[in-house]
């Protein structure tokens, strides 16, 4: 696109620079960074090769064997400063996320704020690092379990959540004591070189406060396929953490497994709510409308499939309708916008396809699918998003469109609806809309829903950062974020310590020579 007298490409490019960011790393190569908010080409970055990354593994491998020496709270200090750079500089690093990703103020600001609240909670967790003491079956013995670091984590990351994601993954991978290498989306480099120009930054403040961290510490490749193929190969690299589609985890986690490695996958979601009769319908519409529309579809825990209990479908669903009809879309740097762009055209390629196979299948449409021209914005792909009655689960219901499609399905009985939840490949999130104790207690039971995230009166959506973050089956089993979810990025070692003066064997073997 062309690029004289834009002012984004401009207002994009100071903003990288002045947190940190060489102004060369900009230009000169063959990637183009892009805006869905405009199209236009912000930066043409140069992708790592094999070569590169490779080296980057070897600068982290090095910077863990010092990390891993210096106490838990004092690499806690690091991932402190690091917070504290991104409250400074929340307003400009959110700004970026909305240009690059296309997400409304408020999430991309929201975006900044989770990556804050994870540096806190790992600052806290430095000083947590708890393992147990275990009563141990021989006189004058203590068994004890102690936590130690991997080695070198690679992080993965996706557009959709260009920085959050990263930062739930190295602000505990750092404060457990292991060394970063991070290969974000290429669709989104300039939020993560930007990143990479405040972690710097805390960096600096540490050592000049007298903290002791190597270089190499939390290494940044900017690279496509052959990067990524080269951090899952490479031995020295202990976990892969990665989030994407379930079609690169299932590339991904048998690659890692066939070396050794580990992998924590997050993968795609299908995510589903069941609004039941006794649901507050006004807390629902709102409820489904932010899971559904927000963030353009494109989160990984978007509410996609939608099942109404028949004695409340005629009330809630022509509402629905409404507020589909409605929602503002348009610039996502514009107030009052709800819906911004699609990252790419291919995005709206595929809910094209999805919406084609679901008429096909009987399904009707009730609103939206339609491209959506925005003023000023003529190479953005805007759609409205589509709400789609469906007679019943058929197969494209059963798969991740990752565009904002929600299909609604009517449902008499809430074992039922129960089933039809969970008759997915994916099982990351998941909600139930009820007033009723039993049926909410239920859905959070051994036999409700069967995913990662389950939750009562709240779309599925938009998770704190303190739970464990994750889901089952094709979501690929990993747990990011809060509760003990830390427990990935470290290995255990069980130590029995003998402070008699005999040697009594377990399991009560002798053994005297
Ligand atoms: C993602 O879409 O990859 O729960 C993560 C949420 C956010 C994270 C989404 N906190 O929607």
């Amino acid at each position: 696109q062309p690029a004289a007298g834009s002012t984004l490409r401009d207002e994009v490019r100071s903003l990288v620079v002045g947190l940190g960011v060489p102004s060369g790393r900009l230009d000169g190569g063959g990637h183009a960074a892009r805006s869905p908010i405009t199209g236009e080409t912000l930066a043409e970055l140069a992708l790592a090769s094999a070569d590169e990354t490779n080296a980057a593994v070897g600068r982290a491998a090095a910077a863990f064997r010092e990390w891993r020496l210096v106490p838990a709270p004092q690499r806690g200090e690091l991932v402190r400063l690091l917070g504290q750079e991104l409250r400074e500089h929340k307003t400009q690093l959110g700004r970026l996320v909305s240009v690059e990703a296309g997400k409304i103020v408020s999430e991309g600001l929201g975006e900044v704020q989770e990556m804050i609240d994870i540096c806190d909670f790992a600052v806290g967790l430095s000083r947590q690092l708890y393992g147990l003491t275990i009563a141990t079956e021989r006189p004058e013995h203590r068994m004890m379990e102690t936590w130690h670091p991997l080695g070198v984590v690679a992080i993965v990351s996706a557009f959709n959540f260009p920085v959050a994601v990263w930062s739930w993954n190295a602000a505990l991978a750092l404060v457990c004591g292991n060394a970063c290498v991070w290969k974000p989306s290429e669709k989104t480099p300039l939020t993560a070189l930007a990143t990479q120009g405040l972690f710097e930054r805390a960096l600096a403040r540490y050592r000049e406060n007298g903290g002791r961290a190597p270089d190499g510490l939390s290494e940044l490749v900017i690279g496509g396929r052959e990067a990524g193929e080269a951090l899952v190969d490479d031995r020295r690299v202990a976990l892969v953490s990665a989030t994407g589609s379930t079609r690169m985890g299932r590339e991904v986690g048998p690659r890692v497994a066939a070396r050794f490695g580990r992998s924590l996958l997050e993968l795609g979601g299908n995510n589903a709510a069941i609004v039941a009769p006794t649901a507050d319908l006004d807390l629902t519409l709102r409820g489904v409308a932010f899971a559904a529309m927000g963030t353009a579809g494109q989160r990984c825990t978007t509410l996609r499939r939608l099942f109404v209990h028949e004695s409340v479908y005629d009330r809630l669903v022509p509402r629905l309708v409404g507020a589909y009809g409605s929602v503002a879309i348009g610039n996502p740097l514009t107030e009052g916008t709800l819906v911004g762009p699609l990252i790419d055209e291919a995005a709206f390629e595929a809910m094209d396809r999805a919406l084609e196979a679901a008429k096909a299948a009987g399904g009707r449409v009730l609103a939206g699918g339609e491209r959506v021209a925005v003023e000023g914005c003529e190479n953005g792909v805007y759609v409205r998003p589509a709400l789609v009655e469906m007679p019943e689960p058929s197969g494209l219901v059963r798969e991740e469109t990752f565009a904002p499609i929600l299909y609604v399905l009517r449902y008499s009985d809430l074992d039922e609806a129960i089933a039809l939840q969970n008759d997915v490949p994916q099982g990351l999130s998941s909600s139930i809309f009820t007033n009723d104790l039993r049926e909410a207690e239920t859905f959070l039971s051994v036999r409700g829903s069967d995913c990662g995230i389950a939750n009562v009166n709240i779309g599925p959506s938009g998770a704190e950062i303190g739970g464990a973050f994750g889901g089952e089956k094709e979501t690929g089993g990993g747990r990011e974020s809060g509760s003990d979810a830390w427990r990935a990025y470290m290995r255990r070692a069980t130590n029995t310590v003998n402070y008699g003066r005999t040697l009594p064997l377990a399991q009560g073997v002798t053994f005297d020579v």
